[in-house]
């Protein structure tokens, strides 16, 4: 496997980075998962966007165009031979000093990673996924905004080990003020009727891109989507839930709490939608060949 680092292709045994890096030592930097379907790079554009917006907002620049960062995605999936899987994209502030400041550090490094993607097992999209609310709560957004995907994930580990330790795979966080935020690494849906209400992103979600093409094929499925706040209340009353992600992509909630949600089983909604995002996987990629 070829691993891209400081602007070269390398092996994965060679692929290290320095202990001084302030990715390593204070989680300060950025990155993005991205899914590759048949030899399609999905969406590729959007998630360098939100990058290069996560870098910004962190008060780094990242030491390429997006267009030679396009590129070297595209190149070392290649030299992989990449037909289906997972590209993990990272910016670490690079290496510095024992101290937080950012301006010590030399130069921002460049990451990509390609590899298989941990998918939840096949038959929980049959049955449906089970899970918590937990204690853990969401950044507030003057703390880190939840907007930037960036490599300081304690918050959802934290709230990942509570839905363990809850005995479910997943979780739903709650922002300070007890509002729905976001799954510790998916967002969220609930179906009501014929809405489909999502937590806006100041709620504590991140802007998913999954979420994002969600709100844009819903309303051609005769759906009305719309960003609302959401209560547990809501949760706990709707039709149907469902979780949106990368590496998910759309799986149905049926069981939050151990109340169960609709009627125990994924929905017609979700379905629906799944199906429609499926196509549309296979329709919006930037080829590696
Ligand atoms: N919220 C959080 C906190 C996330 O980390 C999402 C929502 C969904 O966003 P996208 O843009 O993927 O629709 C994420 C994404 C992993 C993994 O390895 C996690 C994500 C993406 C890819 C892989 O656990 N999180």
């Amino acid at each position: 496997m070829k691993v891209y680092l400081s602007g070269k292709l390398v092996d994965k045994k060679e692929a290290k980075i320095s202990v001084f890096d302030h990715g390593l030592l204070y989680g300060d930097g950025v990155f993005e998962g991205i899914r590759v379907y048949d030899g399609n790079i999905f969406l590729l554009e959007r998630h360098v966007d939100r990058l290069y917006a996560s870098a910004q907002a962190i008060c780094m620049k990242i030491p390429m165009s997006h267009s030679a960062l396009t590129k070297a995605v595209v190149k070392t999936c290649k030299a992989n031979r990449m037909k289906n899987g997972y590209i993990r994209l990272v910016v670490t502030r690079g290496v510095g000093t024992l101290g937080l400041n950012p301006y010590l550090c030399k130069k921002p490094e460049v990451i990509i990673i390609v590899s298989a993607i941990q998918l939840y097992p096949e038959e929980l999209y049959k049955k449906g996924l089970s899970i918590i609310t937990v204690g853990t709560m969401r950044n507030h957004p003057e703390a880190i905004n939840p907007r930037i995907k960036s490599l300081n994930y304690l918050n959802n580990v934290m709230a990942k080990i509570e839905a363990i330790h809850g005995g479910v795979l997943e979780c739903i966080m709650l922002n300070p003020l007890g509002y729905v935020a976001e799954a510790s690494g998916d967002n969220v849906f609930i179906v009501k009727g014929k809405r489909i209400i999502t937590p806006p992103t100041w709620c504590g979600a991140l802007e998913g891109i999954t979420r994002e093409v969600v709100m844009e094929l819903a309303p051609e499925l005769g759906y009305d989507v719309k960003e609302d706040v959401l209560t547990r209340y809501d949760l706990y009353t709707a039709d149907e839930v469902f979780l949106t992600g990368t590496a998910a992509e759309i799986i149905g909630v049926v069981n939050i709490d151990r109340r169960m949600i609709g009627k125990g089983k994924p929905g017609t909604v979700t379905q629906k939608i799944a199906d429609r995002f499926s196509a549309f996987s296979k329709e919006a990629g930037t080829p590696i060949m």
